[in-house]
């Protein structure tokens, strides 16, 4: 599925759990998921352990017969990491680096990591490293529960204590630090926007890797970094787009995933502002991606957020050139027809009785149906210009092709 270059990949395996929420084959979704990110990140899987367990270990997360399985092949292949799909607490996390005697890596730490590796401008840096120093800031803390826990011997109290006391004074003092610098780089960037005058805002919105910096290129004739990698895109890009002769802005920024770490959407919060902001979102959705439902319920549930959920959406789905769906023969009783059978047809019909003409089918690759597209958020940027500017209205007509 993923093209390997010919660079040096960290060996690794994804570790997932199937219980009473998460079925055998979401993990197997959710770990081709982690595969990706690690892939983005540097590393290459050479196997997945899948255990199926209801309450999970409190010491090691998986049971110590799989823990040993895990144990034998890290040691036999020379893995780099073992990477788990579930958040660690940082007492599971300890006990598991003790066992494997590798870096262990949960999801959350995965996803800081490729932001930090991608972060290119020092406001998106800075913004990783608050993220980098909260996520830290708790697992400081559970390292000195632990060693609390284990003192009570005679000079087991004096270093570690005050090693593990001055670490946590480091930590929250960057953490100080971090949120002024942004606090001030956030007063300069809302008087830029601020500078921008009352044009109509719009902004591209999205899970990761669905094409929404290929969207803004194709449209803005702009230049945003674009790849088959997730969080391509990091930084907020703004470009003013002119379509007919109505001039509107246009953003492109991070995208969103699953379980986006909670710190990460704290700290990027101003590089959000720009979507907070928004008068209008295109949310585009990868329809060939088979799990394209589920990154629309994630998106809407990090828009809700940050508090825009209730923001007028265009709902863009692109990528109509990779579409497949499955088919089932006529004389197939058994099979049950799913989304995943329905045509791009069908698709439309379901999403045009959802959401009305508030749905559009592209391929911004291939830029088919671009025209509708374009025609569609000149109409949308229009209505809201006409109540902004209401004595400019005879510049714009009521559609884009009275040009
Ligand atoms: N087949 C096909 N691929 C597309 C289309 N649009 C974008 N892509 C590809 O999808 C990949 C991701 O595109 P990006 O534009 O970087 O996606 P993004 O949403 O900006 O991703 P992030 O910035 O990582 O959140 C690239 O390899 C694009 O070439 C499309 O319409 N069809
Ligand atoms: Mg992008």
């Amino acid at each position: 599925m993923i093209e390997k270059k010919s660079i040096d990949y960290e060996k690794a395996v994804l570790i997932g759990i199937i219980n009473r929420e998460q079925s055998e084959e979401k993990v197997s979704e959710y770990l081709d998921e982690l595969e990706f990110l690690t892939y983005t990140a540097g590393g290459e899987v050479t196997k997945r352990f899948i255990q199926r367990m209801d309450v999970p270990n409190p010491k090691t997360l998986i049971g110590s017969g799989k823990m040993e399985e895990v144990q034998q092949y890290v040691e036999e292949n020379k893995i780099g990491s073992v990477i788990f799909d579930d958040e660690l607490t940082p007492a599971q996390q300890r006990n598991i680096e003790k066992i494997l005697r590798c870096k262990i890596i949960d999801r959350t730490s995965l996803i800081l990591d490729i932001f930090a590796q991608r972060a290119q401008t020092s406001y998106a840096r800075t913004q990783v490293e608050l993220a980098q120093y909260e996520y830290l800031l708790p697992r400081l803390t559970g390292l000195w529960t632990h060693l609390e826990r284990q003192k009570g011997g005679i000079g087991m109290r004096g270093p570690g204590e005050t090693e593990i006391e001055t670490d946590r004074r480091i930590v929250r003092d960057r953490i100080t630090l971090l949120k002024k610098k942004l606090y001030k780089i956030d007063r300069q960037m809302e008087t830029q926007r601020g500078n921008r005058g009352a044009l109509v805002r719009v902004a591209l919105v999205g899970y990761t890797n669905v094409g929404k910096s290929t969207l803004m290129n194709v449209i803005s004739k702009s230049d945003v970094f674009a790849e088959n990698k997730l969080f391509a895109t990091l930084d907020t890009t703004v470009r003013k787009v002119v379509l007919g002769n109505l001039p509107f802005l246009l953003s492109d920024t991070v995208g969103f995933i699953r379980k986006l770490p909670t710190q990460l959407v704290e700290s990027f919060k101003s590089t959000l502002d720009e979507v907070r902001e928004a008068d209008l979102l295109l949310h585009v959705v990868d329809i060939s991606h088979p799990q394209f439902e589920e990154h629309i319920d994630s998106v809407n549930n990090i828009l809700s957020d940050i508090k825009s959920s209730d923001k007028k959406t265009i709902m863009v789905f692109n990528k109509i050139d990779q579409y497949e769906h499955e088919t089932i023969d006529d004389d197939d009783l058994i099979t049950e027809r799913t989304g995943r059978h329905f045509t791009i047809n069908d698709w439309k019909h379901t999403w045009m009785e959802k959401v009305g003409d508030r749905a559009i089918f592209i391929s911004a690759l291939n830029k088919e149906n671009l025209d509708e597209f374009r025609k569609r958020v000149y109409d949308e940027v229009r209505d809201i210009h006409v109540t902004r500017f209401p004595y400019n209205n005879f510049l714009y007509p009521e559609h884009l092709d009275e040009y």
